[in-house]
């Protein structure tokens, strides 16, 4: 199985050697490129053939009734490969696939048609907290890009010149960086939407700071930058300046005459420039007051973040999406609370696949977008199961998904990486947690209930052995992915000790041992990181009462 799950897959014939491949047609440079990437040569052997037409074939989806660029074939014949797209994009997507598809060597004979089933599909830098080092960003994108992703907003909290500093130009560096950063995306097929985030000094009725947001705009649209956000979340809800309250009837009515004046500067400054807006109120009922009069005051093509029912929505619906389009004539674009872990939720690490979204959301939506961690390697996991839901949500698989994407980010560390991942996935997707130790301890619990105290302590021990041979693996902060977890790597120690305690007092159960493991229960409570572990709570508590 390949991740994101291609829409037709017939390659399921004999077995062909492509150990070695020539390319041949065009974007030939664009394939070698990717398939070096993945270790593919191409200095001979069966050739690929790369058609780019631009067809009903290879534009239109059928079932969707609508055009899209990222659509493609590919043909596996016995003497040669075909591809056929009708750009750069569905030729890229078209050869991650091909070489993802390439086994020691060896590709089925068969057919494979492929597209996406959202059409945004993407990821935003938008949480509070110590924004993502250069590098960081340069190398989650690439990884998005291979999984299918085609959409990245940039808008942290902590970027001075995205909020705080507004109104004035970027200095060179961090220019010249962002230039990076969008040449990056480029060359990965992905679109950047930089945002601006004024709301919290903006005067509404002074042309002095409209004048200030328009150069903002400028100044980043001097790197190429065409996609625009005008972000007005976490802003004050009411008037901070006399004269605003004065000429406005109510906040909204500030914010629609911002949206529009916007709008026109940047149709001005180049027709071919997109514009989203996240409004005020962007999670809740879709029929209130602020909602439903922002939507309907914005021109039909600017794009709205909308979080759901709740900031951190447990589900997206198709029902929920629809009463959002009708309050506000337009789709929502989903910004997906999933897996940020900024706020409220700062002592949880969101390792868990994205559930709750439903299935036939890309019919009612204009896209989702994922909001990240400010851990980048571990936001990793989560958004490779997005990136994977946003391309095929019908074949989507959570488990499946998120085992791919642990493999991908951890190689063979990744079986023994289970054994902590299993407590680090409770968030607003999923409140259930520890699914492998809850197994294991009830397990044991009926051994020792029913009598096989011996194989209880034995299977225990072996158990416990594996949780300490994880932990060790990931104390290496050698590895960036373990770095960045060491807060819960600590807790996960102690989790470890406590383990140890249960399983010493079955062995023997005196005093003294249940007093150890009190003590270590009691210091595992009051660490307020979480990791989930219900299951091993009340197997101690239960065990103090032998
Ligand atoms: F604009 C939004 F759609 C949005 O979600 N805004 C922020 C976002 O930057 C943040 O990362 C996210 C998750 O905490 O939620 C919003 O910020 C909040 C919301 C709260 F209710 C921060 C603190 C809160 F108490």
């Amino acid at each position: 199985m390949i991740y994101p799950v291609p829409q037709k897959n017939n390659l399921s014939g004999e077995a062909v050697n492509v150990s070695s491949l020539s390319l041949k047609g065009e974007y030939t440079a664009l394939a070698e490129h990717i398939l070096t990437e993945y270790g593919i040569s191409v200095t001979g052997g069966i050739s690929v053939e790369i058609v780019v037409t631009d067809s009903r074939k290879t534009t239109y989806i059928e079932s969707l009734s609508r055009l899209s660029r990222e659509k493609y074939f590919i043909t596996v014949n016995s003497d040669k490969i075909i591809i056929e797209a009708s750009c750069t994009s569905s030729v890229f997507r078209a050869v991650h696939t091909l070489a993802k598809l390439i086994v020691k060597g060896e590709l089925r004979l068969g057919t494979l048609e492929d597209y996406p089933l959202f059409e945004r599909r993407g990821y935003i830098e938008g949480f509070y907290g110590p924004t993502w080092k250069h590098e960081k960003r340069l190398s989650v994108m690439r990884l998005m890009a291979k999984y299918g992703m085609n959409t990245f907003y940039y808008a942290p909290k902590d970027d001075e010149y995205h909020r705080a500093k507004w109104n004035l130009p970027y200095p060179e560096k961090e220019l010249s960086e962002l230039k990076e950063l969008f040449d990056t995306a480029a060359e990965n097929e992905l679109s950047v939407c930089w945002c601006v985030g004024p709301g919290l000094t903006y005067h509404y009725t002074s042309e002095t700071d409209f004048e200030a947001l328009t150069a903002k705009f400028e100044n980043v649209y001097s790197i190429g930058i065409r996609n625009f956000g005008l972000l007005l979340d976490d802003i004050a809800n009411d008037f901070q300046y006399a004269d605003d309250a004065e000429t406005y009837d109510g906040i909204v009515d500030a914010h629609i005459a911002l949206v529009n004046k916007t709008y026109q500067a940047l149709k001005a400054i180049d027709p071919g420039i997109t514009l989203t807006v996240c409004p005020t109120q962007y999670f809740g009922d879709a029929n209130d007051y602020y909602i439903t009069k922002f939507g309907r005051g914005l021109p039909a093509d600017v794009k709205i973040f909308w979080t759901g029912k709740e900031i951190c929505s447990t589900f997206l619906t198709c029902r929920q999406a629809d009463d959002f389009s009708r309050a506000t004539n337009h789709k929502p674009l989903y910004w997906d609370n999933y897996p940020v872990n900024d706020a409220e939720m700062f002592n949880e690490m969101h390792l868990g696949a994205l559930k709750g979204r439903d299935k036939e959301l890309y019919k009612h939506s204009d896209g989702l977008i994922s909001n990240v961690m400010e851990y980048a390697e571990a936001s990793k996991i989560p958004l490779m199961t997005i990136a994977d839901y946003l391309w095929n949500p019908v074949d989507y698989d959570c488990e499946k998904s998120l085992e791919n994407a642990q493999r991908e980010i951890l190689g063979d560390k990744a079986d023994l990486f289970k054994y902590i991942a299993d407590h680090l996935c409770v968030a607003c997707v999923s409140r259930h947690g520890s699914a492998m130790m809850s197994d294991i301890l009830s397990h044991l619990s009926f051994l020792l209930a029913t009598g096989e105290k011996s194989r209880a302590i034995t299977e225990f021990k072996e158990y416990n052995a594996k949780m300490r041979e994880c932990l060790a693996m990931v104390s290496d902060t050698s590895v960036e992915l373990f770095a960045e977890i060491q807060k819960w790597v600590k807790k996960f120690a102690m989790c470890c000790d406590v383990l140890d305690a249960i399983l010493a007092v079955w062995e023997n159960t005196i005093e003294e041992n249940k007093i150890k493991l009190k003590k270590l229960l009691d210091e595992y409570n009051s660490d307020a990181v979480i990791l989930t572990g219900f299951c091993l709570r009340e197997t101690a508590e239960k065990t103090l009462e032998l």
